[in-house]
């Protein structure tokens, strides 16, 4: 089973290293052997590019994607899942590379996916057992208010519409004709949910994780981040996604 865990990054040099360091030893702890990760990178300044070139010379299974400049988080996925899909993946994670995602339980979502027989996994603050770390009052009532209006206006059943941290079976992203999406940051994740949940039916169900706020690194999310939230919500409530699927 191959797995490819997508890693979008903008100035993550203090959290790159440990992060892939981790994923694969925790995975290959598990038995989870042929698990990729592909760093989409957006020419940091930083030089977080630079230090995954490094890491390359230790892991084969280390892969970068580079661009030429910051495109936004929903852009990055766009063009990692088209290359996890050429690597004929089965498996396919988004996951953040600041440490909110807890790499350690990144096996069980596998396992979750082969033992339920899902679609998708989603690592979930919104259910039982699920909570947030550090989080000041102002992040908690955006991302409350995110998930409120997301189901009261496009009645998604999931519960954390706005969690990064996913496994998706490779095949469903391969009915999805990617390079359509819409969005290109943050509202990449409730657009492209939508997709699986509406319009593929997919099985999915969310794992409570502990989402830890980053320790090290500047957060992205900014007012536009947050407009464009909105306005995919309103578009999605008005005229559905017509974002074509593929046979
Ligand atoms: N390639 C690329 N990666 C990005 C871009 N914007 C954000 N990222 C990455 O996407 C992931 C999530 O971004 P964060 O800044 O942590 O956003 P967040 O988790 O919503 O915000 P915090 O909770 O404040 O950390 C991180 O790994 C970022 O480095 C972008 O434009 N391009
Ligand atoms: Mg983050």
């Amino acid at each position: 089973m191959k797995i490819v865990v997508c890693i979008p990054t903008y100035n993550e040099a203090k959290n790159i290293k440990r992060l892939i360091n981790q994923i694969f030893a925790h995975c290959n702890r598990h038995g989870f052997v042929d698990t990729w990760v592909l760093i989409i990178d957006d020419n940091s300044p930083d030089g977080t590019g630079d230090i995954v070139k490094q890491l390359q010379q230790e892991y084969s299974q280390l892969l970068l994607l580079e661009r030429p400049k910051k495109m936004g988080l929903g852009s990055a996925y766009k063009a990692g899942f088209l290359k996890a899909l050429s690597l004929k993946a089965d498996i396919v994670c988004e996951m953040d590379a600041d440490f909110s995602h807890d790499p350690s339980i990144l096996p069980f979502f596998f396992r979750a996916l082969q033992k339920y027989d899902s679609d998708l996994i989603i690592g979930s603050r919104r259910v039982k057992g699920g909570r947030v770390l550090n989080w000041g009052i102002h992040r908690k009532l955006i991302s409350a208010g995110a998930n409120l209006f997301a189901h009261f206006l496009l009645k998604l059943r999931t519960r954390d519409v706005t969690s990064g941290y996913r496994a998706i079976k490779a095949d469903l992203l391969r009915k999805i004709h990617l390079k359509q999406l819409q969005t290109n940051g943050y509202a990449f994740q409730l657009e492209l949910l939508y997709i699986l949940e509406k319009k593929l039916k997919a099985e999915t169900r969310e794992i409570p994780i502990t989402f830890v706020d980053r320790q090290f690194g500047k957060s992205k999310l900014g007012v536009k981040s947050i407009a464009e939230f909105l306005i995919e919500l309103i578009r999605l409530r008005l005229f559905g996604s017509n974002v074509p699927l593929l046979k």
